[in-house]
């Protein structure tokens, strides 16, 4: 399986989060994908690729074109405006004010977000181009022929909207690769995302279309970020009607139950004929992931390895969250390995 993974994740690294009233140091910081790294050495997967750059047009097919404009000026704008900090948005468009983007950088910072976890830093966007880079050079290896490519994207994307960054996410990695098997002539592809977070990123980009069908497993709205998205009767509008599949699940739940929800999954994606499929994995579904609540344990997710490859079908798998971070690598090669194995 050919790994695409580069350097370039390093130019985001913000100082601070704003976690439980506190500002710490990111849960999503740069170790994580060193720990990947080390298990895909450890386990004889060939050196990681670099991805070359970030082909952008296909950028503004999933996302507002002044999200991406605010993006890339975003950091020089906060510089110019006096700010000394990193880019956190404070305020938000919220119910009964006026949705019109404003001027001001401050503004538009709280336009565009869904989140204030999240900072933008001098290299935030160049970073998210590579991290998307890498979703587009296993798109790339699958359409060749592979039967399956990971793409070791930091930052991560499923949390990244039609137009809001928040959730560690400014670019939807996994959207943009399920977009570029749709340009590339595939009637339906399919979006499994297993990461303890609802992908609320790519169902919003996704919602009223019906070429590709986006299903999450994730901690229910009630107790789990982004809270505001991410329930069971979602399920698309318009003609993505039938195309959404959320899985929400409570605090505690394991793998046996867990299990019995991504079967359901695959089976809605295997109804849908879809020719391809990107895996939105996250690994924070793990027993020790400092921010979630589910209780998958390593061996699981070998096992869901196995599942995702009894749909037959080619799959990339394009890296989310996870923040245990000494397991993460542990976590995520299972699941390319019990696909492998399968
Ligand atoms: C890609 C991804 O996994 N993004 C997740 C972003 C979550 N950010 C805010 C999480 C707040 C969780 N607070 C729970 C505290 C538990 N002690
Ligand atoms: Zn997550």
């Amino acid at each position: 399986m050919k790994t695409f993974f580069s350097e370039d994740h390093r130019r985001h690294f913000p100082q601070a989060e704003l976690s439980s009233g506190q500002f710490v140091t990111p849960f999503e910081r740069p170790a994580r994908v060193e720990y990947v790294l080390e298990r895909l050495r450890g386990r004889d997967f060939s050196t990681p690729l670099d991805p070359g750059p970030c082909h952008t047009g296909v950028l503004e097919k999933v996302h507002d074109k002044g999200y991406l404009d605010f993006l890339k000026t975003a950091w020089a704008d906060w510089i110019a405006a006096g700010h000394r900090g990193e880019l956190i948005p404070t305020m938000f468009p919220a119910r009964r004010m006026q949705q019109r983007r404003p001027n001001d950088i401050d503004g538009k910072a709280g336009y565009y977000a869904m989140a204030s976890e999240t900072a933008i830093t001098r290299g935030t966007w160049r970073a998210a181009l590579s991290s998307c880079a890498c979703a587009q050079a296993a798109q790339r290896a699958i359409v060749k022929g592979d039967d399956a490519a990971f793409a070791l994207c930091r930052p991560p994307g499923h949390h990244a909207a039609i137009d809001m960054f928040g959730g560690y996410c400014f670019l939807n990695n996994a959207a943009v690769a399920a977009q570029m098997f749709i340009d590339a002539g595939a009637e339906r592809a399919a979006v499994l995302d297993i990461d303890f977070h609802h992908g609320n990123g790519t169902q919003d980009i996704f919602y009223e279309r019906g070429d590709v069908f986006f299903a999450s497993l994730h901690g229910q709205p009630e107790d789990a970020f982004p809270h505001f998205l991410g329930y069971a009767d979602e399920t698309g509008q318009g003609a993505g009607e039938g195309a959404n599949a959320n899985f929400p699940m409570p605090p505690g739940t394991a793998y046996d139950v867990w299990s019995q929800a991504l079967d359901r999954a695959l089976d809605a994606i295997r109804n849908h004929g879809t020719e391809a499929l990107v895996v939105s994995l996250g690994t924070d579904a793990f027993k020790n992931d400092p921010i979630s609540f589910f209780k998958l344990e390593s061996d699981d997710f070998t096992d869901c390895g196995r599942r995702i490859a009894g749909l037959g079908i080619p799959a990339m798998f394009v890296m989310e969250g996870g923040y245990a971070i000494e397991a993460v690598g542990i976590n995520a090669v299972n699941v390319l390995e019990g696909f492998l194995n399968a």
